[in-house]
């Protein structure tokens, strides 16, 4: 395959497709800003370094606000020990930015966050990285990422709960995704007992681990202490 040919293929099978440039022996085949908080500017840099697509970042102090700038490059000879260039450029390239890991099985980004918020803030979160409370209303995602959750080699990640983007908060009972807006039409996944809406307050759900199994249970959206998980698109 030459490079032209080469090329054709990836914009055809990549609806991703931005523009291609050659450069020190490697094709770009996308580029994309990323935006994250970091605590000072080196805390910047050092996740622009941790990313080998990162080119460049920028850093506003007063709102510890750090944007990076990705460029995703291939290897020609990469390419094309790898029939399929979807998967080479997916690895890297999730709209979040450097913080999420590619899941190839569901075709989409998520990231864990080891930060302690209200529902409400862990979604207002989320979408200032262009992404959303994790969103299972695709089956097969759902069976996916439930089955991973509970296989996660992190020793510390079954003992947190995380909030999920479910919610019943506009009509009792009747759980939706918030970022597909699709319904929740039964589910294996809850806690035995759950969703109970106990004292009538509990509106979003998250999920913990009981037993090696993380199952989900309906709580007060303003408890600040759960952890969250975020999604976002691959590019
Ligand atoms: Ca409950």
């Amino acid at each position: 395959m030459n490079l032209v040919e080469l090329l054709e293929t990836l914009s055809r099978n990549s609806f991703f497709w931005t523009e291609v440039s050659e450069w020190k022996g490697r094709i770009s085949v996308g580029h994309y800003l990323w935006r994250t908080e970091a605590h000072s500017r080196t805390a910047c840099s050092y996740i622009c370094l941790q990313d080998e697509s990162c080119v460049s970042f920028f850093y506003q102090n007063s709102k510890r606000f750090c944007q990076g700038h990705s460029s995703v490059f291939l290897d020609l000879s990469d390419a094309i020990s790898e029939i399929s260039p979807k998967t080479v450029y997916f690895k890297v390239a999730c709209i979040g930015g450097p913080a999420y890991i590619y899941e190839r099985s569901a075709n989409t980004c998520f990231s864990i966050k080891e930060k302690r918020r209200t529902w409400n803030n862990a979604q207002s979160y989320c979408i200032s990285e262009n992404a959303w409370l994790l969103d299972m209303s695709d089956h097969q995602i759902l069976s996916l990422l439930m089955t991973k959750f509970n296989n996660y080699q992190d020793p510390y990640f079954a003992f947190l709960w995380y909030w999920i983007g479910l919610t019943d908060i506009k009509f009792e009972g009747h759980f939706i995704w918030t970022h597909s807006k699709h319904s929740l039409n039964g589910s294996i996944y809850w806690l035995p007992g759950q969703p109970d809406n106990a004292n009538g307050i509990q509106h979003c759900v998250y999920m913990r681990n009981e037993g090696g199994q993380f199952l989900w249970d309906d709580i007060d959206c303003m408890v600040g202490f759960i952890e969250f998980i975020c999604q976002s698109d691959v590019i």
